[in-house]
């Protein structure tokens, strides 16, 4: 046993309903199996929790039940809800037991769990957001209805969610984004949202993006804590494939890996979505499969090394 100075609580969230393809929901059971994971949890400061949801399976249903269902333009939304409302109790518990939550999905609709319950212990944090996409969509916005497109929204109060918003658009800045919907755009012009294109996220330009950050966050030099929410498909596709809405190009891995030495102690916990090993095959599914567990040890290593750079709870 050696010593660490935050323990990993890896939360897995088997769910796929925020989107319309098999598969997210698979890849923390893959992940939980992992031998690798079992000799992470065996020399100590890693641990895992699989979070139960009522139904996990990805809903495909058209038009019609999108228009005539629960909610107009929310694919689904009851069993996001239910879903989420339970990831937010268990990662306000991991962050209140002083550990280091990994919420492992599962679609990123899972941000609106994850973040409203970080948010409870955390209010002040600020965000992170690494993807391909913008996630801001409300229901008159959004082209396919599936709620992953649109934790932005719910988290900031843009549209409904029935919950209190917790997320100030000033707090929030985005990694990679390359494909959105025009009303998505129009958010972060108005919002005067930061935006790193994936061409900006180099190792080298990491200090300045940095410094870059804490200036936006922090004019009077106070600063608070990040989240961090990873969806994969940020990633560029060359070099991680298996993820439901690929979008070309992205951020380099090795930035990814830069990132987290650079952010990692500085945030509470973050997010890491749409993994779906079920649309890529042979070789390149082993390779994406190294590749998610590199990750993994990645921010173990970084979690437990580094002391946190604000106080813990
Ligand atoms: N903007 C599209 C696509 C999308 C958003 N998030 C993901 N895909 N992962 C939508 O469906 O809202
Ligand atoms: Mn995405
Ligand atoms: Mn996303």
């Amino acid at each position: 046993i050696r010593a660490f100075h935050r323990p990993v609580h890896i939360i897995g969230f088997p769910f796929a309903g925020g989107q319309q393809r098999p598969g997210p929901e698979e890849a923390p059971k893959w992940l939980f199996e992992q031998e690798w994971l079992h000799q992470m949890e065996k020399k100590g400061g890693v641990s895992k929790e699989m979070i139960q949801v009522t139904n996990q399976k990805c809903n495909q249903a058209q038009d019609k039940d999108i228009l005539e269902g629960h909610r107009k333009g929310e694919r689904n939304w009851n069993n996001v809800y239910e879903s989420c409302d339970r990831l937010e109790k268990a990662t306000a518990k991991s962050l209140l037991a002083k550990q280091y939550p990994v919420v492992f999905g599962g679609d990123h609709s899972q941000g609106i769990g994850s973040i409203m319950g970080m948010k409870q212990v955390w209010p002040q944090t600020r965000i992170l957001w690494v993807d391909a996409h913008i996630d801001a969509n409300t229901p008159q916005s959004t082209l396919t209805g599936d709620l992953h497109g649109g934790p932005v929204a719910y988290v900031a109060g843009l549209t409904q969610w029935g919950k209190k918003p917790v997320l100030s658009l000033k707090h929030l800045i985005y990694f990679g984004i390359r494909q959105w919907e025009p009303e998505e755009m129009v958010l972060i012009e108005q919002e005067k949202i930061p935006w790193y294109e994936s061409k900006l996220c180099t190792v080298e330009r990491l200090p300045q993006i940095k410094a870059e950050v804490e200036k936006y966050f922090y004019p009077d030099g106070k600063k608070q804590p990040y989240w961090i929410s990873f969806d994969i498909d940020g990633v560029d596709y060359q070099q991680f494939a298996s993820t439901g809405t690929p979008e070309n190009q992205g951020i380099p891995l090795d930035f990814m890996l830069a990132f987290f030495d650079t952010f990692i102690p500085e945030s509470v916990g973050m997010d890491l979505t749409e993994v779906n090993f079920l649309l890529s095959s042979g070789e390149t599914t082993e390779r994406d499969k190294r590749i998610v567990r590199q990750l993994i040890e990645k921010i173990t290593d970084v979690v437990h090394r580094e002391k946190p750079h604000y106080t813990l709870p």
